[in-house]
């Protein structure tokens, strides 16, 4: 059907190509998933009676209202914990006839988790993935007048999705991230990207969407760099910038001091634009290098809720503010956990000179063996590198998190790493492995995942989960890959405001000593190239139930869920700020 991936979507906002579809919506609850055979006619014919008798089952325009973006959970109380489907519809005015040399695409941020797009009742794609883009053509199908955009949205969980059953952190159900309808010219770049590889060469790709080969500049204003790229329709075309052109871009992207440059993809009929900076990365052995330069990950975990209120997180001023956090930390890297998150929080991240991991959603009990659950790991990934490969932030691609080594994960995380690479070879590729301590707090990472990553994930909880306090500090992490390993979770949980003894579980005091004792651990190490621990932001997950202290939320965050600083907040900063 006619799925699509479109690119480049702030270039078609700001050049007024898009028409925002957010705001209320109407609502409709299914828990029994009857909808598409409601009596007389479907949700997604949105029927209305035709006569005095006429039985109708149901009214969209007397039906809830819903905000779009925005998870339904935390809309209304009844909604908290809801999982099934729940029927959306806009109407959608037009003005004037389509212009039949433009093309009409309804563009997606997210929907969690599988969305059945119809419009006029007519039933138009499906799209499976709770946190990827994706986009419908609707050209041709939008003359002036009225229009039903109905979209159902389901949320719940199965054995073969990714993620599968369990995870921890809460299933927020809905159209979460912005719906915008988008115009493009009949011959339109589907996607453009630019970005430095290892070896300081600029290297990028094309790819138009339209029957006719055409050649595409590809240029830096701010410079006199210019190339014309031939390519064909329905092709990526890629392309190396010569030497001397990539010498012109002297100003490098830096941690901490973002340069960002103007780009310029120009078609025949179609131009797209962006920012994009410019930064090698690699590994030397134990070692991460940006720009030339050995740099330790001074990071934070972040997930996907927005900066007060247990929601879902969406759009710039979310992202504003928990990267402003992560920077008021004395951060220059953040692991964007455990699924892709809004395209917002990689473009903040480019502005503020933050280095980011991103994540899919392979969490924990995936069906590894189920070609189908792969095959969605594998658009998963194509969604997640074909938006965001032009984000200089952007070092780290994660194929997984926490998973159990078996032949079948092997051979299924080794293809998503191979995709990952396909897409984009100039990044590093990493997984966060799970690892247990042995009686004498080493640990020697022979997970043969590690053979194929190029960073090696780690999550530990010493001196929480599993350990004594006073162990933590003597704990040796070594692997047999000669790979940096990177410490992607540790930490504890607290409750902000309940102080007491650092022996008193769920005191700040008691989170605050188990990052002192792990900064100890992290400054012993030898092969460390840089930790996230766990977690910014205190996060609501259905598996924290401890009543007064859990209530439904997750918390490891060094600030609760409206924003509060802990203790362990001003540990991680001092220890960042000294490096
Ligand atoms: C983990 C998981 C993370 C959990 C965390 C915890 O290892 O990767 O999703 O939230 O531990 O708090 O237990």
């Amino acid at each position: 059907m006619s799925l699509t991936h479109l690119s480049n979507m702030t270039s078609r906002r700001s050049a007024g190509d898009s028409q925002s579809l957010d705001g209320t919506w109407r609502a409709i609850l299914d828990p029994y998933g009857i909808g598409h055979a409601a009596l007389v006619a479907g949700y997604q014919n949105d029927a209305k009676p035709e006569h005095p008798g006429h039985r109708v089952e149901y009214d969209f325009d007397t039906s809830r209202e819903i905000e779009v973006p925005g998870d339904w959970n935390t809309q209304y109380p009844e909604l908290l914990y809801f999982e099934g489907s729940v029927w959306y519809r806009r109407i959608i005015t037009v003005d004037a006839d389509e212009d039949p040399s433009r093309r009409s695409f309804i563009h997606f941020g997210a929907a969690n988790h599988t969305t059945r797009v119809y419009l006029d009742g007519e039933e138009l794609a499906t799209h499976v993935g709770g946190f990827g883009d994706f986009a419908v053509e609707v050209t041709g199908r939008l003359a002036a007048g009225d229009h039903s955009l109905v979209v159902m949205v389901n949320n719940r969980r199965e054995r073969d999705r990714i993620p599968a059953m369990m995870s921890d952190w809460w299933n927020f159900g809905g159209l979460t991230r912005s719906v915008e309808l988008v115009t493009t010219p009949a011959s339109f770049l589907r996607d453009a990207w630019l970005t430095m590889a290892p070896d300081g060469r600029i290297v990028g790709g094309v790819t138009l969407d339209g029957t006719d080969a055409e050649t595409v500049t590809v240029s830096l204003p701010d410079t006199d760099l210019s190339i014309a790229v031939d390519a064909s329709p329905g092709e990526e075309a890629r392309f190396v910038l010569a030497d001397a052109d990539a010498a012109q871009v002297a100003e490098r992207w830096n941690p901490g001091a973002p340069v960002l440059h103007n780009v310029e993809y120009r078609a025949t009929s179609d131009t797209v634009v962006d920012q994009v900076g410019f930064r090698t990365v690699r590994v030397d052995g134990t070692t991460i290098v940006v720009n030339d330069s050995p740099t330790f990950l001074k990071g934070i975990s972040i997930h996907g809720e927005g900066p007060s209120g247990g929601r879902r997180a969406h759009g710039d001023a979310d992202a504003k503010e928990l990267l402003g956090w992560a920077v008021d930390l004395g951060a220059n890297f953040v692991r964007l956990a455990h699924y892709q998150h809004d395209e917002a929080m990689v473009r903040e991240a480019d502005r503020r000179g933050l280095l980011a991991w991103t994540e899919l959603p392979v969490y924990w009990g995936i069906d590894f063996g189920n070609e189908a659950t792969l095959a969605n790991g594998l658009d998963q990934a194509d969604e997640l590198v074909i938006r965001d490969r032009s984000r200089a932030s952007v070092i780290l691609w994660s194929a997984a998190n926490e998973t159990m080594a078996s032949e079948d994960r092997n051979t299924f995380l080794t293809s998503i790493v191979k995709r990952f690479r396909e897409l984009d070879s100039t990044r590093l590729v990493t997984a966060a492995l799970f690892t247990m301590p042995s009686d004498d707090s080493q640990v020697h990472v022979e997970d043969e995942l590690g053979e194929v990553i190029d960073v090696i994930g780690i999550n530990q909880y010493f001196g929480w989960y599993y350990g004594s306090r006073e162990s933590i500090a003597d704990a040796r992490y070594t692997s047999k890959f000669t790979k940096p390993i990177v410490f992607s979770e540790m930490g504890g949980g607290a409750k902000f405001g309940h102080h007491g003894s650092d022996e008193q579980i769920w005191t700040e005091e008691f989170q605050q000593a188990i990052y002192e004792q792990q900064i100890e651990m992290v400054k012993n190490q030898t092969e460390c190239g840089g930790l996230s621990p766990w977690i910014l932001k205190d996060f609501r997950t259905p598996m924290r139930t401890l009543p007064g202290i859990q209530d439904g939320y997750n918390r490891k965050g060094l600030v609760s869920e409206e924003g509060e600083r802990k203790l362990a907040f001003g540990t991680l900063q001092s220890f960042y700020n000294s490096l």
